[in-house]
């Protein structure tokens, strides 16, 4: 991949339900600033049936679709948008994979998160995983932006 010439992007990240609820908010936005990234919009908002249809529109029919909008139906969300050069691939890094128990430790879901035994994995973050992405994404959550 390119290290010169590469463009400023944005990309949303959601701290989940799961992730608020255990006080790993600011854990998680550590992290983000403290790669080098800028956190450039922050809002503690609780998600609605119609924004999660929309946001995951790519999961509908999944077995685990439901479950998982359940989840983040299930308490707050803090939802940011982080700023800097290959941001939308350097948070998924910073996250790790999507099973947290088989995610590399040093990353967010590898150190702080673990399988529950739950319906759906609580894997503590969400992040864009694209350009496209990102700019939907961040258009669903931040209307006004
Ligand atoms: P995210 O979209 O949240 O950043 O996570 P991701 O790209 O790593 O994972 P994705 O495939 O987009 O799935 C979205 C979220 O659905 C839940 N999930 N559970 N088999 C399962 O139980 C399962 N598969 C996916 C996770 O919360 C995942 O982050
Ligand atoms: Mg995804």
């Amino acid at each position: 991949a390119p290290a010169q010439d590469t463009a400023v992007e944005r990309t949303l990240v959601l701290v989940k339900p799961d992730g608020v609820a255990r006080g790993l908010s600011g854990e998680v936005i550590r992290r983000i600033e403290t790669k080098g990234y800028r956190v450039v919009a922050l809002q503690l908002t609780t998600a609605t049936p119609e924004l999660l249809a929309q946001h995951y529109a790519e999961h509908e029919g999944k077995p685990f679709y439901q479950p998982l909008v359940d989840f983040m139906l299930s308490g707050p969300v803090v939802a940011l948008v982080a700023e800097g050069e290959r941001v939308i691939e350097g948070f998924r890094s910073l996250a790790g994979a999507t099973d947290p128990t088989a995610a590399a430790p040093g990353t967010i879901r590898g150190d702080l998160g673990r399988d529950w035994g739950l319906a759906v994995q609580q894997n503590i973050v969400h992040g864009s995983d694209s350009a496209e992405s990102a700019a939907r994404e961040i258009g669903l959550w931040f209307p006004a932006s």
